[in-house]
């Protein structure tokens, strides 16, 4: 280390999304010293780099933003169900302008590394550009989607084309017109970009390894006096989002699909159906525990694809076999309509695998793709996979990657922090409800926690907070006991880390509820942090 003057703050936050922007605004208004710093060059996190065509929420707009604000909230309006990504972005601009942020975010840094320092019982910062920082307090805001999956096939390097991956798209528009176009993946993010690309491009050839249940969206414009109401309604819906199991403000049907006669279960499928969204999934509360539920509701959407897509083989081959809703259901406009146009090719690649990238196209065992550009809507290495892209180094030297290395399961307390790592705190992190949560709210909910127990040391003179190993070991089974009692554990996905090669198989999303986690969290401090370790330096040293 150079012996230029090292700056210090109180916190050092990464990532300037949701969770960062709020993480910042909180701990200014508790007058904490912090610093964010963000590898793009402006603010919106997920939605910053997620640009590509089609990309938009699948929570409903309404819901899907900050509620620590009711002057925020009556100021902004969201003009449609599912905001488009460049409208989110404007939001969250929208924000950083409003409280001011951008002052204390430091745009285009990497963190690379982050080391705890046992001798000053500091944070020692590391940013791309060879400068340190120290900080007391080191937060994590990095969202649990942020390390893009490129799959290792063959010879990608002498691809005379474009290529792009979803989550790392061009800020100006890739232009498809007359263009030879594959896309690899049927996620989330495939699904979406596809139907909007077909309009584009001249052929559009999707590599499909594993179909999809996908519901309509069913995306619409908003009335202005539905607006009206919401805004006027915006203290219960707040109430009810933070309440609620899944941060939305929708109650799940407490019927088993089992108990319902065939008729009836069809006709709330087919209404769920027509309405959109995530309503589907909250027909019947043990689809995604009893694996006969799951099937009526699998069934039926197989249907509907059958329905939709005209050339029988083509549906078939677009039938999910899987079990429904253990990859994330996806939400689609006019996904399986695109089917019938001539311009689209479905490739199963499970029946013919992708052997080679060529420099002219894909090459599968049965048959070469001309391509002019090759998109990868391949997905993540969810929960870990931000994280260890930083070195972070706690007590000893230890990396949090050797501590949660192959096979070990990975061990948080609360899904917030982790033994031997101590003030380090992770918004959304694995084992918190992050992502089977609507994300703002379950963000919300930590960095206001993170908030608190910081001024609570502040308050007691305490300098340094770690989870005990047996707090951890206890949390860690819980998260493991509840997710053992559901079908997402069955599933191949991001959810389970099955999607990455060679990644340990672990579920990292604490399944217990958004009301009883929030509720445990709470009584956690309320009882004077149990479960912690709270240390003043006065007696270490
Ligand atoms: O990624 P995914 P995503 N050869 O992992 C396939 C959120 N999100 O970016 O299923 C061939 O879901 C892979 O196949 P398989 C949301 O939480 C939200 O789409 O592994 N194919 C799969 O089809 C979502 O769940 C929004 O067999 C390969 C696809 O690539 C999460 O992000 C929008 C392959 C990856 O699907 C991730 O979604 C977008 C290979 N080597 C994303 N490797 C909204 O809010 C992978 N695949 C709406």
């Amino acid at each position: 280390m150079s012996s230029q003057t090292i700056k210090e703050v109180d916190a050092v936050v990464l990532g300037a999304g949701f969770a960062g922007l709020y993480m910042l605004h909180q701990l200014r208004s508790k007058g904490f010293s912090t610093i964010v710093y963000e590898a793009g060059d402006g603010v919106g996190g997920v939605w910053y780099w997620n640009r590509y065509p089609g990309a938009r929420c699948d929570i409903e707009s309404i819901y899907y933003n900050y509620t620590f604000s009711k002057e925020l909230y009556e100021e902004w309006t969201w003009t449609s169900r599912f905001p488009e990504q460049a409208e989110i972005l404007r939001y969250l601009n929208y924000v950083a302008d409003r409280f001011q942020l951008r002052s204390d975010i430091q745009f285009n840094t990497r963190v690379t590394a982050a080391h705890f320092d046992e001798k000053q019982h500091k944070w020692m910062i590391h940013l791309n550009d060879g400068q340190y920082i120290l900080t007391r307090y080191f937060i994590t805001g990095i969202g649990c989607l942020s390390a893009a999956n490129v799959p290792n096939i063959q010879g990608l390097q002498q691809f005379n084309g474009k290529w792009y991956h979803t989550g790392h798209w061009p800020h100006e528009k890739v232009d498809f017109t007359g263009k030879r176009v594959g896309i690899i993946g049927t996620g989330s993010s495939g699904i979406q970009a596809i139907p909007v690309i077909a309009k584009e491009a001249e052929q559009l050839t999707v590599f499909q390894r594993t179909p999809q249940y996908t519901i309509p969206a069913r995306n619409h414009a908003y009335e202005e006096d539905f607006i009206k109401e919401t805004k006027k309604n915006f203290e219960a819906i707040k109430r009810s989002m933070r309440n609620s199991v899944s941060g939305t403000p929708f109650a799940q049907n407490q019927q088993s699909a089992m108990e319902e006669p065939d008729d009836k279960r069809q006709a709330v499928f087919e209404k769920a159906w027509a309405q959109g969204g995530f309503a589907f999934s909250a027909t019947y509360h043990d689809l995604l525990t009893n694996e006969q539920s799951n099937e009526k509701a699998a069934e039926f959407i197989r249907s509907k694809i059958r329905q939709i897509v005209k050339d029988p083989v083509v549906a078939e081959k677009l039938c999910p076999k899987y079990m429904y809703g253990t990859k994330r259901q996806v939400l689609d406009s006019d996904y399986f309509e695109t089917y019938n146009r001539e311009n689209v090719l479905l490739v199963d690649v499970k029946e013919s695998p992708i052997q080679k990238i060529t420099g002219e196209g894909i090459q599968t065992a049965d048959n070469h793709f001309d391509l002019e550009i090759i998109i990868f809507a391949t997905g993540y290495d969810g929960m870990t996979g931000p994280l260890f892209k930083i070195d972070i180094r706690g007590r000893n030297g230890v990396s949090l990657k050797e501590k949660w290395k192959d096979g070990a399961a990975v061990q948080t307390y609360l899904g917030l922090t982790t033994a031997g790592f101590p003030n380090l705190f992770m918004i959304t992190g694995p084992e918190s409800p992050s992502v089977l949560v609507n994300m703002p709210i379950a963000i919300e909910q930590h960095v206001e926690w993170i908030a608190e127990c910081m001024h609570y040391l502040r308050e007691h003179d305490i300098d340094l907070v770690e989870p005990t190993i047996e707090a951890e070991e206890a949390w860690s089974t819980h998260c493991r006991d509840v997710a053992n009692a559901t079908l997402y554990v069955k599933g191949d996905s991001w959810y389970t880390g099955a999607n990455i090669e060679g990644k340990p198989r672990s579920f990292l999303i604490y399944l217990g509820g958004f009301d009883y986690y929030t509720k445990y969290c709470n009584e956690v401090a309320q009882n004077n942090y149990v479960g912690f370790k709270l240390m003043k330096l006065k007696s270490i040293s």
